[in-house]
């Protein structure tokens, strides 16, 4: 019998990721319309240019620029972060993508003109020994998009440093973001400083760490899963919904 066992012990999807680059796996995952198409393209490229060349046509031909950074810039982002995942791109390559992704955010933002008075004030911060701030950032971006005047303590927070905004700018809410199981306990001890100040605001947080599970575990804790879940709250919040209506809200049963 001349049987080939090369022919039979192949595992076929191995080969056909072998066989495919970053950037063919990239393609099949694009979104197929334009406008979202090009654009992913760009930020899955780390094309700053391109990005902002992309929305600009967009916006020219009628599209609102705040659902750009929901509907084309979140979900482009999405694509890369998903490749690094699975190990078919590496940091660099996410750092150039997100960098073109918040241009094009900053450029989304500019061109919504910001409401001239803001609805409310939001603190944001990540947790005290945690760098990862583009999410951080997204989240800040769609308040201030949607009329909130944000204060941005930017990254690695000291719990001090947290209590103390909140008391000096009084927010209506105050967010938190961690992408380290090591770095998110920092909003178990904001939650309880605060409470110990006699502080009821709400703190959503949020961040690749996080999950409901923890964030369940201190009671001013509110999981935000999704950045744009933080204006959802905040307006929430302005229509008077209490602590418990949020957590009934936002947190699986
Ligand atoms: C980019 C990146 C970096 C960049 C960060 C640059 C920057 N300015 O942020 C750099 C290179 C600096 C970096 C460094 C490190 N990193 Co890093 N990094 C990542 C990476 C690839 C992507 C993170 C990211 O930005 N995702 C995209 C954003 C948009 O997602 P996000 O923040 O989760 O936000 C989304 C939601 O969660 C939500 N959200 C976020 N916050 C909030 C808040 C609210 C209120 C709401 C409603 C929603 C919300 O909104 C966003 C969009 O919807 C991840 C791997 C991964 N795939 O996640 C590792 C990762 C987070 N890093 C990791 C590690 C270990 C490190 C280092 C310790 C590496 C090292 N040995 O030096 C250092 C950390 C240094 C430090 N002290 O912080 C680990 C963490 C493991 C863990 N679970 O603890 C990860 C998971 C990689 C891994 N698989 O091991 N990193």
């Amino acid at each position: 019998m001349d049987l080939d066992p090369s022919k039979i012990l192949i595992r076929y999807n191995v080969q056909m990721e072998k066989a495919q680059t970053p950037e063919d796996m990239a393609a099949e995952k694009y979104p197929k319309a334009e406008p979202a198409k090009t654009i992913s393209k760009a930020i899955f490229e780390g094309e700053e240019d391109d990005v902002v060349e992309g929305l600009k046509k967009a916006v020219a031909a009628g599209a609102d620029p705040i659902k750009m950074i929901d509907d084309v810039l979140m979900p482009g982002m999405k694509i890369v972060t998903d490749l690094y995942d699975i190990g078919v791109i590496f940091l660099p390559n996410v750092m150039m993508s997100a960098d073109a992704m918040l241009a094009g955010i900053e450029y989304c933002k500019e061109k919504s003109g910001s409401a001239p008075t803001p609805k409310g004030k939001v603190v944001c911060h990540v947790a005290e020994g945690d760098v990862h701030d583009i999410g951080k950032t997204i989240v800040a971006a769609l308040l201030r998009a949607a009329g909130y005047e944000v204060v941005d303590l930017g990254r690695d927070v000291p719990v001090d440093e947290v209590i103390a905004a909140v008391k000096k700018e009084k927010p209506m809410m105050l967010t938190g973001t961690a992408l380290m199981t090591t770095t998110m306990y920092a909003f178990k001890e904001v939650n309880d400083r605060l409470l110990e100040a006699g502080i009821k605001v709400p703190f959503q947080c949020g961040g690749g760490a996080v999950n409901q599970d923890f964030v369940v575990t201190y009671e001013l804790g509110v999981y935000g899963e999704e950045a744009a879940n933080a204006p959802q709250m905040a307006e929430m919040i302005l229509a008077g919904k209490s602590l418990k209506q949020l957590k009934e809200h936002f947190h699986m049963h």
